[in-house]
């Protein structure tokens, strides 16, 4: 039996709503039908329980690549019509503003589309922000700059940004990521498509992961297609495996509808053949020679650039959170000391490339930059929070203040070696990714002296990079409220924390 957003895409197409905004815009959310609150999601604007009336919209940065153009724009309309004038950097290199209102819409949509900022498909069934690289075309180690293929994949899924009938009719949502570094920046393994760089007779391409998923129901890293694809094939190849996903894939119970349970379900040998069928050529055996063999980094702090005498300086953004003066400020910044671009990074921070050697002095003595650090605490450096309990309709317990309060806390008390990556979600379906953080924390309630209060469950062992792998559950229903002295423990047992001040001396 097909599940309830099946019948809401029979009754009408998710899709068909973007040449009705203006209409649903002139009516006001409260009119606005079950249905139509959910297809909205095709087209970015999601509704916030939370805060009825004030909206959430997500954008597509395709690669996390932004020009301070649409930054500014981006500043404006929050300046404009939010309440709250603020957006958050999410984990796939994206972008969602806040505290906006339907009413808005034809306008915000004009000013996003002029700047050729686009938010179809950005929810629901439907291929999400496509993960890059965030360092393509500047890092000096990089064997393919994918800049040109993640712009392709989402024009190809997009139908140009006009929004496709074709690909958004998905049995559930989809995640592509594509590297051409030698660190895996855009973890391919939890995408349901990950192209990371290999050679094969002397030609540079990708080698091919599928079925990558997290989330409530499980946490399966993606499995190897035993395929090698050239640059110019990734683009079908990404629209072989969708068709294949949206004609066979599993449409009953919606949480068993990602396309790791077909791959499973047939066996991944049925699947790649299934695969080559659709994509009208063969598909080549895996390359040996991979590239993933850096260790990661974070892209924090000041980089050299391919280009000689450039630098990218990439800047900590606490939680991820923006408040309009501050886009506009970053705008000023990158257009005075760099080439109008900003990049977006999967750990909710960003970077300004194209940094001359000679300007980084004055760039890093900037007030922005005392807020967002490019030297932070090895504890904040590595902190990734879900939307959590303050906005998202599904949230069990409160992330992001939590968080960075937390994280503040335990900066105070203990001194670290190496940066140690927490990541949090506010409830099992994963959105922080807690399955590759060092330390992972997914929100759940439990009962302290019969009360219920928020609590989580610690996961240990996520590794990213080279040799990744997904953390598994080493602690369930810690409170919240012991959560600072239980992580204490576990930062001075296995990532070298030492105390600041030894609690014998500190009285
Ligand atoms: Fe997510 C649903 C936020 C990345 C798995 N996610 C939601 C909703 C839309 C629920 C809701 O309506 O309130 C959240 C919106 C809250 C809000 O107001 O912001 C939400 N997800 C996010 C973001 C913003 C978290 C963040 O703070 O960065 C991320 C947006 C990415 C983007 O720009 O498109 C986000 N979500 C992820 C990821 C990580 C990733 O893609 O790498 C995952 C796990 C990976 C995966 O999908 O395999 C993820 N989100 C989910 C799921 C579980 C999907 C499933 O297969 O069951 C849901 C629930 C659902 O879809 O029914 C969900
Ligand atoms: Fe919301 Fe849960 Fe996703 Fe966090 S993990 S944004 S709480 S759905």
């Amino acid at each position: 039996m097909a599940n309830p957003i099946e019948k809401i895409k029979e009754e009408k197409p998710g899709l068909a709503v973007r040449a009705e905004l203006d209409e649903l815009a002139r009516l006001g959310w409260e009119a606005v039908s079950k249905g139509d609150l959910e297809r909205l999601k095709w087209i970015g604007w999601f509704f916030r329980k939370k805060t009825p009336g004030r909206w959430m919209v997500r954008l597509r940065v395709p690669g996390g690549i932004l020009t301070t153009s649409q930054i500014r724009v981006v500043a404006g309309i929050l300046a404009a019509f939010s309440d709250v004038q603020q957006c958050d950097i999410t984990t796939r290199q994206n972008i969602e503003l806040r505290g906006l209102c339907l009413e808005d819409s034809p306008e915000i949509q004009r000013r996003l589309e002029a700047v050729g900022l686009s938010t179809v498909q950005s929810g629901m069934d439907n291929v999400r922000n496509v993960v890059g690289s965030p360092v393509a075309g500047l890092d000096p180690h990089e064997l393919i700059d994918v800049r040109p293929l993640v712009q392709q994949i989402q024009d190809a899924i997009t139908a140009g940004g006009e929004g496709s009938f074709e690909f958004s009719n998905l049995p559930r949502k989809f995640n592509i990521s594509i590297t051409g570094d030698r660190e895996n920046s855009a973890h391919a393994e939890i995408n349901d498509i990950g192209f990371l760089p290999a050679c094969r007779e002397g030609q540079l391409g990708f080698n091919v992961l599928v079925g990558g998923v997290l989330n409530s129901q499980r946490a399966t890293p993606a499995l190897p297609l035993d395929c090698f694809v050239l640059p110019d094939q990734v683009v079908p190849l990404c629209l072989a495996i969708l068709r294949v996903y949206s004609d066979y894939g599993p449409r009953e119970a919606r949480t068993r509808a990602r396309m790791i349970y077909l791959i499973e379900d047939w066996g991944i040998e049925k699947f790649r053949a299934e695969v080559e069928a659709a994509a009208g050529f063969l598909l080549t055996p895996a390359a040996s020679e991979e590239f993933i063999d850096f260790a990661r980094r974070d892209h924090i702090g000041v980089w050299p650039q391919k280009q000689p005498g450039f630098f990218f300086v990439g800047l900590h953004v606490p939680i991820g959170r923006l408040y309009a003066p501050q886009l506009a400020e970053l705008a000023r910044l990158a257009e005075q000391y760099g080439e109008q671009e900003v990049r977006l990074t999967v750990e909710q921070s960003l970077l300004i490339p194209h940094v001359r050697a000679e300007q980084l002095e004055s760039l890093l003595a900037e007030p922005l930059l005392q807020v967002f650090s490019p030297e932070p605490d090895p504890l904040l450096r590595g902190l990734v929070s879900c939307t959590g309990a303050q906005f998202c309709n599904l949230a069990i317990i409160e992330t992001k203040e939590r968080a960075l309060k937390l994280a503040h806390v335990l900066a105070s008390e203990l001194e670290l070696p190496r940066p140690v990556r927490i990541h949090w979600s506010g409830c099992p379906n994963s959105c922080g990714q807690p399955q590759i953080g060092d330390i992972g924390l997914i929100g759940t309630r439990t009962k302290v002296g019969g009360q219920s209060v928020d609590a989580v469950h610690i996961l240990m062992g996520g590794r990213v990079g080279a040799d990744a792998r997904l953390g598994e559950v080493v602690q369930e229903n810690v409170p919240c409220d012991e959560l600072a002295s239980v992580l204490k423990g576990l930062l001075i047992e296995h990532f070298g924390a030492e105390e600041r001040y030894p609690p014998a001396l500190a009285s």
